[in-house]
């Protein structure tokens, strides 16, 4: 029978403020006269949602017509930020609201800016499940994704006398008038507790009874996501932890009141919040139950709509393709073994083949302190009966790789499910690999690394199994949204055909000798940098030039993206400006931003080099116009947002063969800027596709970073062998920036001559060199201007829609 469903609603101006003016009234309860902005913000935002639930409504009978299969994309982070201009803009409905706006008195860009961002990650890993939402409803895969609601995500960073502070970041403060509760869809979610052999007669021989000694409560906020034109809606779907009793009223009633809430506490901790690290594991308890409530809540979900829809557990692979983002959701795994067996009662072999079927992973760092490991008696009292499945597991494992009679003991060690070094650990990453038939990593390098290094043993043993999937980025976002003005050049230049298919932008290659066309693609950038200088000198008071180069670094700070680097090189600098004051100097803004995980030390104490560094250059005045440096706080999405768009030089300078792939590099190059970088992550697709003369290459490629450090590198000798390094070197470790506390960065620079394990003296004078061309190149506004242009033009193929349709196409085996 047809169920009746509303009238597609119209878009128009008038329609739209009406709207507005009605969810201001019946729904938020205020009058225009009483309204302040953030209800403005909401009436508009929920006009917006009632649009984008059509399509969401449509989007899902869509699917279940098709019976096909989904796509579940598991991951512990959605750094999605904003997004009412992101819906709006992608429902084709940016102009006529902001129209109904005008007419009501509002201004669309006041409120806009009091959206919260979402911050529910830490970088890369975490905005690429973001783009891969918006990207997966574009290309029209039906897809859920997976995650945790945490209530304080990604920290506020305030720089306190240059130092990083962190204070917790409250999204949700105002409410969230995107999101719905779900709460006939919770699930109860177990850790702890005995397993017992499953009774009755007709039991499996591998059945078995988990009785948990504790249980919560996971209840689903669902988002929608729309695609570009709204062809699809998928669902965000955000786990929240509740307790099974909110209060134990026998414990209240006895007058122990903050006892009768200690469930409730604890549960809520579960999902409260994110933890701030980025490539390294948290460590803690509270981590892995964080990983096991998402995972459990989820894949009971998959499994139950499955068998609503299709009835037969055994069906499953044809269905379901879920996606583990990084070792995170990895215990998904053994959950849902435990679900095939103990509840579906499948034998061992049939639930492992299910399984593997159904699971794919992607791995996104090859840094050792990332690949997840728990130790053995944690994970087993946390989640006893999954410790028996992953031992299971593994002994079946280690028989197949020595029936395959390839590996002596070390390499059957390395493709154990247990690390027996020191205290016994269960190793995630050989997990999510063994339980997985595609594995891929996130750039053709890393794709590579991975074969050779982490993974060698197990990639022997299927050597099928792992496969490159380079990463992309949302043009819609990154392009169309936070560059409107680039935007509205490129479309008068080749027409609308790109904003539909990225790779179209190769068209305007043959506008990149245009003078006419620099001119105005330059305009459109001093706007950009007006812009952001306008913002920079509102939120810290800073004063930079637009007509300066604008040099930016911004992502997680770590040793190996080496901010470092660059600080080093910008102190050479300023003493060279200050030595030969003489010489045709091109005045650069050096623009730095991100946050470092709280507990690591020397992260913290580069940024606090940066200000301090900032400090003395910006107040000398022998380099005032030639010279100056910042360091943003709070860097996030909404800031990438802007700071993109304005850059004239994309810093890429991570050690090569450290950085998977980067993203960041991806939004500012499309967005006109050049790179300077190494042969790192995706830079070295970038330079194939951008071409080598649009790019500025530095430093030591992979191989030649493995060679030195296996052959002995002594980064004193380099160090004497370059006076500009020594001397900037030399001037950080005795004080000069920080003549408050002189042996602040002692130890910081002492680390680059004892190992230098991150290669700074390595690459510096080739880095300085670089530098040095990129300033003779910007002296030459034309040369600067084509190869920015190219950049552009050239970088579609960076799209997450190329990323999302290989995803679809190889390993989730969707219908092309
Ligand atoms: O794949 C997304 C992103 C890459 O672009 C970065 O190069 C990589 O560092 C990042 N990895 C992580 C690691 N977290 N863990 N585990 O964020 O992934």
């Amino acid at each position: 029978t047809k169920l009746p469903r509303p009238a597609p609603r119209q878009v128009d101006p008038e329609l739209l403020a009406r709207e507005i003016v009605e969810r201001l009234t019946y729904r938020i309860g205020k009058d225009a006269a009483a309204a302040k902005p953030h209800d403005w913000l909401h009436a508009v935002i929920l006009a917006i949602r009632d649009r984008v639930i059509d399509a969401w409504i449509e989007s899902t009978h869509k699917t279940y017509e098709a019976q096909g299969r989904r796509v579940y994309y598991l991951s512990l982070e959605f750094l999605i930020g904003r997004l009412m201009r992101d819906a709006a803009s992608n429902m084709e409905m940016l102009d006529d609201l902001q129209a109904a706006l005008t007419s009501l008195g509002v201004d669309l860009d006041i409120i806009a800016a009091l959206e919260p961002d979402a911050a529910l990650g830490n970088g890369g890993l975490g905005r690429l499940a973001a783009c891969f939402m918006e990207s997966m409803a574009t290309v029209d895969v039906p897809a859920y994704g997976y995650g945790i609601r945490y209530v304080n995500g990604m920290f506020r960073q305030e720089i306190s006398d240059g130092w990083q502070v962190e204070l917790p970041e409250n999204w949700l403060a105002h409410g969230n008038p995107w999101e719905f509760e779900r709460r006939e869809a919770s699930y109860e979610v177990g850790f702890g507790g005995r397993v017992d052999p499953a009774d009755g007669e007709d039991a499996g021989p591998h059945q078995m009874h988990w009785r948990p000694g504790e249980r919560v409560i996971a209840t689903p906020y669902d988002t929608p996501i729309a695609a570009w034109r709204g062809k699809r809606v998928n669902t965000l779907r955000l786990w929240e932890a509740q307790p099974i009793d909110p209060i134990l009223l026998d414990k209240f009633n006895a007058g122990d009141h903050l006892g009768a809430l200690s469930e409730s506490n604890r549960a809520e901790a579960l999902t409260r919040v994110l933890y701030p690290a980025d490539s390294s594991p948290a460590g803690q308890e509270l981590r892995l139950r964080q990983e096991y409530f998402f995972s459990s809540a989820s894949l009971q979900d998959i499994v139950r709509r499955h068998i609503q829809y299709f009835g037969d557990i055994r069906t499953l692979p044809d269905k379901a393709a879920i996606q583990l983002n990084d070792t995170h959701p990895a215990v998904s795994v053994a959950e849902l073994m435990r679900i095939l067996l103990d509840d579906h009662g499948l034998d061992f072999d049939e639930g492992w083949d299910i399984t593997r079927r159904t699971f794919s992973y992607t791995n996104h760092t090859l840094l050792p302190e990332a690949l997840e490991s728990w130790p053995v008696p944690l994970f087993e009292r946390l989640l006893p009966r999954h410790m028996q499945i992953v031992y299971a597991v593994n002994s079946r494992l280690l028989a197949e790789a020595r029936r395959s009679g390839q590996f002596d003991d070390g390499a059957i060690g390395a493709i154990s499910l247990i690390d027996e070094h020191g205290g016994r650990r269960v190793r995630m990453g050989n997990l999510a690999f063994t339980g997985s038939h595609s594995v891929n990593g996130v750039s053709a390098l890393h794709t590579d690394l991975m074969k050779e290094t982490v993974f060698a043993d197990l990639h022997r043993l299927y050597p099928a199994r792992i496969n490159n999937k380079t990463n992309g980025v949302t043009f819609r976002r990154w392009l169309m949204q936070c560059n409107p003005g680039l935007t509205a050049l490129i479309r008068d230049a080749i027409g609308d055909r790109f904003l539909d298919d990225p790779e179209a932008l190769r068209d305007l290659d043959r506008f990149a000798d245009d003078a006419g066309f620099q001119e105005r693609f330059f305009s459109v950038k001093r706007a950009n940098k007006g812009a952001l200088s306008d913002l920079l000198r509102k939120r810290v008071n800073a004063r930079i030039d637009p007509a300066a180069l604008f040099d930016i670094q911004i992502k997680r700070i770590h040793e190996y993206k080496r901010q470092l680097l660059n600080i080093i090189e910008a102190v050479s600098l300023y003493d060279q400006i200050r030595s030969h004051p003489e010489r045709d100097w091109s005045p650069r803004v050096k623009l730095f931003g991100g946050k470092a995980a709280p507990s690591y030390h020397n992260a913290k104490l580069i940024i606090k080099l940066a200000n301090d560094v900032a400090r003395a250059v910006n107040h000398d005045p022998a380099v005032q116009g030639l010279l100056k440096l910042q360091f943003v706080p709070n860097y996030n999405v909404s800031m990438a947002e802007m700071m993109i768009p304005a850059a004239d030089l994309s810093e890429q300078i991570s050690t090569a063969g450290m950085e998977a792939s980067g993203t960041g590099n991806m939004k500012f190059a499309v967005n006109g800027a050049l790179t300077i970088g190494t042969l790192d992550g995706a830079n070295v697709e970038m330079r194939d596709h951008v071409g080598e003369d649009n790019i500025i290459i530095f430093g030591l490629t992979a191989q030649e970073v493995n060679e030195r450090r296996a052959n002995g590198y002594n980064p004193g000798e380099v160090i004497g062998q370059s006076r500009e390094l020594g001397q900037a070197l030399d001037a950080i470790a005795s004080g000069v920036f920080s003549p408050d506390d002189p042996d602040r960065y002692k130890a910081l620079i002492q680390g680059i001559y004892d190992h230098d394990w991150f290669m700074v003296a390595a690459d510096f004078d080739s880095y300085s060199a670089a530098q040095r061309s990129v300033d003779a190149l910007w002296k030459d506004e034309g040369l600067w201007a084509k190869k920015a242009i190219h950049n552009v033009a050239r970088m579609g193929w960076f799209s997450s829609d190329r990323t999302i349709r290989e995803y679809a196409t190889d390993i989730w085996k969707l219908p092309a």
